[in-house]
């Protein structure tokens, strides 16, 4: 039987700089995801887009919690409890939830969602580690600080809508990171984390790196989370991207990597949700980088060549 796909889009940008990336699901749509999906051998169904308000709309006098730097930090947290809702129910109707953003806050939501019946792991491709609180942060932006806030951290220890209790650091593996902010890198050392930076991708090759880091989310958790993050890639191969980072991934190494974890799951079924983030349109050159995110999704379902 094939594997129906839900997928579900978060048009959200309140958790990054630059407008735009609201528009991510609908680039990612018209790229052709569900037509890749199909060829890859799964049932794509679109559960359309969570209506989010757009920050000219919002009503300029809700109060903000005040926490540390962290902005729009109310917007964030209806859009994530939303967004854990509509991924819980995928799962629960047998489908895989494939969550388009947005910026990279989105994976709150979908991590607390696919987490909340079973413990998960996840591999997090980004060239950020993403794992800021608001007192560490040097932009305010959360979109910077999901890893944070799924594991409890610092002051997000008390935003329940946030935390993950059944993710768990030592399950957490990241791939291809390069950019990492000097009161991160402390938070970093400091927990059970894997790290594979882009060194470890040069000096062993990213088969082998992806390997190891589904090794670390398959550890002792019922199902892995797939958190791809399209700066991941270099930004001459992927410009689409609010916060570019040079010497990123090629368009080969991307595709290695998610045909590894597509492997991996044939053999083993160790999927069990994934979002798609951070693509900005207006930033992009003729949807290259939104075709690259729907291609890759492809991957990751088992598009071969042959
Ligand atoms: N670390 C920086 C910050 O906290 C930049 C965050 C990066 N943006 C992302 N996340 N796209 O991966 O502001
Ligand atoms: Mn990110
Ligand atoms: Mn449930
Ligand atoms: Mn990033």
């Amino acid at each position: 039987m094939r594997q129906t796909v839900s997928i579900i889009g978060a048009p959200m940008d309140y958790g990054a700089d630059r407008r735009g990336v609201d528009m991510g699901p609908s680039a990612i749509r018209y790229a052709g995801l569900a037509d890749g999906l199909s060829r890859a051998g799964v049932d794509p169904v679109d559960s359309g887009d969570l209506s989010i308000p757009r920050a000219e709309e919002r009503d300029p006098d809700v109060e903000q919690p005040s926490r540390g730097t962290a902005k729009f930090l109310r917007e964030v947290e209806d859009v994530c409890t939303r967004l854990a809702d509509r991924v819980e129910t995928a799962l629960e109707d047998d489908a895989f939830p494939l969550v388009l953003g947005g910026d990279h806050s989105v994976a709150i939501g979908s991590m607390q969602g696919a987490s909340r019946d079973a413990d998960l792991g996840a591999v997090w491709f980004d060239a950020h580690a993403d794992l800021n609180t608001p007192e560490t942060s040097p932009s305010g932006n959360v979109h910077g600080m999901p890893l944070a806030a799924i594991l409890g951290r610092g002051v997000f220890e008390e935003l329940e809508w946030a935390s993950a209790p059944r993710v768990q650091a030592e399950s957490i593996a990241y791939v291809g990171l390069r950019s990492i902010d000097e009161r991160e890198r402390d938070l970093l050392r400091d927990s059970e984390m894997t790290a594979f930076t882009m060194a470890d991708i040069d000096d062993r090759g990213m088969t082998s790196v992806v390997e190891d880091a589904l090794d670390v989310a398959t550890n002792t958790t019922d199902g892995v989370h797939i958190s791809l993050d399209l700066d991941w890639l270099d930004p001459r191969t992927a410009p689409g991207v609010g916060t570019p980072v040079r010497g990123g991934v090629t368009y080969r190494e991307a595709h290695a990597a998610l045909e590894t974890v597509s492997r991996r799951h044939e053999t083993d079924g160790i999927l069990r949700s994934m979002d798609v983030v951070e693509v900005n349109p207006i930033l992009d050159e003729g949807n290259e980088t939104a075709t690259l995110a729907a291609e890759l999704a492809a991957s990751t379902f088992g598009k071969r060549i042959l």
